[in-house]
């Protein structure tokens, strides 16, 4: 006898009411529904069952959990190790609304790009308590097996690469073609640290040989111009190779303005910004401890600024990311008396700030300012993020069927940024006394509430890795 096969009967297992919802193209009164950790429906007057945990979001804003396209988790850096490992890190990151990071694994001499990524996993996925991915910082392609690696990276679900023009580890332009070409022919996109090498280095020579030693010099040595030089010349480079590109951490004028020459000229030109190039300027270096705001690039002066929020308010800035790379001040101090005890300088300042905390909440903070709107702030942390690098089939909006990572956010909720308010592992936070207008108050993870009212409640080791689908894109299509 034919046995009736059993119906599953799936639990509704969390209803949001009441909220209002806010993507990058829309913003509505409505219910979300959430089931088997998957935005189930989206309507008016939806009904609980049995079960069901409802949440009252009256007066809340309900978002789509953001994706930091640029972190640098347990990275070895500057003759140390980033502070926040990959539990930290996604910690903190939840507890400001990120439900998604993307971490760059940096590939070893003679490693093939999977291996490099497979390493990286091995100590990303016990630890990580919200959903990631990687890019692939590009050191070695002097073999054609090590360039052709790259096309297994995008089987694998790793469609995005990233070379610096700057660092001992950078590529010069011919291996930076190369790899253009070849992310051209495999479905892949190049993100690009773009700074002047040579210039740069030439500068660093000559202020310190001037006794110019100070967190200022830093700036001065990585000025507008050695950032902007790099961004032109990068754009030229993906033109000739006939491919996409995407400018990480832009943070001056003209490569804003170069952008958007690229992209009104129709080509595939994108590009990242930051919020600390949005919120403080070059004057942060002159601070008795502008050591703490070293990162690379620096933050630049007001024109390069005001540039940036133009170039967001114009759609040229595709992204927000936060390139969190945090030190300790102890580290950070090593510009004064290095770790071997010598006279230390701007150059033995480990680059990098943290950030993966604050990006959501500065980004909407700043739309319930009324700089930008809810749905640009959206766009800008979540859903291009998620275009670009390839999720956009799981994350980055909030449509029935993606996985449910939803930010709830209180426009009413002041709040002063305090490093001993945050839950990273880091001893200082550059963000501190940064008032924000607007907090978020619940983040949940494919379903999972991992934050709530200023506690973690996730768990290390429930973040997935997303496999990305491949890329291709042939206009500035966003
Ligand atoms: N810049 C930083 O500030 N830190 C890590 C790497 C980088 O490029
Ligand atoms: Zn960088
Ligand atoms: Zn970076």
């Amino acid at each position: 006898m034919q046995r009736r096969k059993k119906r599953r009967v799936l639990q509704l297992d969390l209803l949001i009411k009441n909220g209002t919802i806010v993507t990058a193209d829309s913003t509505i009164k409505a219910d979300l529904a959430v089931k088997d950790g998957k935005i189930m429906a989206i309507g008016q007057n939806l009904k609980p069952e049995k079960g069901t945990e409802v949440v009252d979001a009256k007066g809340k804003l309900v978002l789509p959990g953001a994706i930091d396209g640029h972190t640098h988790l347990a990275m070895p850096f500057g003759g140390t190790i980033s502070t926040d490992d990959y539990y930290a890190g996604t910690r903190s990151a939840a507890c400001g609304g990120t439900t998604t990071v993307f971490d760059f694994v940096l590939q070893g001499k003679g490693e093939t790009m999977v291996d490099a990524i497979k390493r990286r996993d091995a100590i990303a996925a016990p630890d990580v308590a919200v959903d990631y991915s990687f890019h692939v910082g590009v050191c070695d392609v002097t073999t054609p097996e090590l360039l052709d690696s790259m096309e297994d990276a995008v089987k694998y679900g790793v469609p995005s690469f990233k070379v610096f023009m700057v660092y001992d580890f950078g590529v010069d332009d011919g291996s930076f073609y190369q790899v253009l070409q070849k992310a051209a022919k495999i479905g892949a996109l190049v993100g690009v640290h773009a700074e002047n090498r040579d210039v740069n280095n030439v500068l660093v020579k000559q202020y310190l040989a001037e006794g110019k030693t100070d967190a200022w010099w830093h700036y001065m040595a990585k000025n507008e111009d050695v950032e902007g030089e790099a961004d032109v010349r990068a754009i030229n480079l993906a033109k000739m190779a006939g491919t996409s590109l995407y400018i990480v951490h832009l943070a001056n004028k003209q490569g804003v303005e170069a952008v958007t020459k690229a992209r009104d000229e129709g080509y595939p030109i994108f590009a990242e910004t930051c919020p600390q190039y949005l919120y403080f300027t070059n004057e942060v270096y002159k601070r008795e401890r502008g050591r703490d705001f070293v990162c690379s690039p620096p933050m630049k002066g007001k024109e390069s600024q005001d540039a940036i929020w133009a170039g967001i308010k114009r759609g040229d800035i595709a992204t927000v990311a936060t390139d969190h790379c945090p030190f300790t001040q102890a580290e950070k101090d090593w510009g004064i008396t290095t770790k071997d005890g010598k006279p230390g300088n701007f150059t033995t300042i480990p680059n990098g700030c943290a950030g993966i905390e604050n990006m959501y909440p500065y980004m909407l903070s700043e739309a319930n300012k009324g700089r930008i709107s809810f749905n640009k702030a959206v766009e800008l942390c979540a859903t291009n993020p998620s275009k670009l690098f390839g999720l956009d089939h799981v994350k980055g909006d909030l449509l029935p069927g993606l996985d449910a990572d939803i930010v709830i956010y209180d426009p009413k909720k002041n709040f002063t940024i305090t490093n001993d308010a945050m839950h990273g592992d880091t001893d200082h936070t550059i963000w501190e006394g940064a008032k924000l207008k607007g907090y978020p108050v619940a983040t949940y993870s494919r379903g999972n509430l991992v934050y709530k009212d200023g506690e973690f409640l996730g768990k290390k080791g429930d973040g997935k890795f997303i496999k990305c689908k491949p890329l291709k894109f042939t206009g500035p299509c966003l």
